[in-house]
């Protein structure tokens, strides 16, 4: 028999990847924004070292600056488990963006998809690449509904609010 040490390490040991966890808001108003959203959660759900634990309600939003006459947009958030550092993170949600053929024409015009990491545990990040929290989360139902949807909660490492008082707090 193997000493009780040992069983209770097998018996907790987690079976998904254990480690970071992140929030990344998704935005699409081009194309089948719902086919492209889904399409987003299951080929975050098909990659290696990144489990999706929980995934918000998909809002339909009017669209926040950017030129007039764009469609309204599809938004939604979801809470990673994952591996991967922050910057790996980056990487791969730009390569699902791509997959998406994104068109990066116009600064806030519309995309097929927009893949914005909100929050990394609770690493403030200020880098030519990587802005974490992302700058602008906290002004933005159309990010922290969704937000409050998964995770009502969690905590702005920089504002010190949850997301729910940080929804109230918007006009
Ligand atoms: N980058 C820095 N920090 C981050 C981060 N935390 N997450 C850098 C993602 N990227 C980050 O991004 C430009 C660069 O930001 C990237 O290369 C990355 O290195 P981008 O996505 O190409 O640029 P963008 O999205 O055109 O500009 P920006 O300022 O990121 O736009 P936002 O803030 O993402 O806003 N209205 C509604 N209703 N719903 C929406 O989803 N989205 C936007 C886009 C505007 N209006 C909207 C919506
Ligand atoms: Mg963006």
């Amino acid at each position: 028999m193997r000493p009780t040490a040992d069983l209770l390490r097998l018996t907790y040991m987690p079976d998904r990847p254990s480690g970071h966890v992140a929030y990344v808001a998704l935005g699409s108003n081009l194309g089948d924004r719902a086919a492209i959203l889904q399409g987003t959660i299951d080929d975050l759900r098909g990659e290696e070292g990144v489990e999706v634990d929980c995934v918000s309600g998909i809002r339909r939003t009017k669209p926040v600056g950017g030129p007039p006459n764009q469609d309204d947009y599809l938004n939604a958030v979801v809470r990673l488990r994952t591996k991967l550092g922050p910057f790996e993170l980056l990487d791969l949600l730009q390569d699902i963006e791509q997959r998406f053929a994104r068109r990066r024409l116009e600064r806030w015009g519309p995309r097929t998809l927009d893949l914005d990491l909100l929050l990394y545990d609770d690493a403030v990040l200020n880098t030519e690449r990587l802005t974490v929290p992302h700058p602008r989360m906290h002004e933005r139902r159309f990010v922290l509904e969704p937000l409050c949807d998964v995770a009502p909660d969690t905590v702005h490492p920089v504002l010190r609010r949850t997301a729910r008082e940080l929804l109230e707090d918007l006009p």
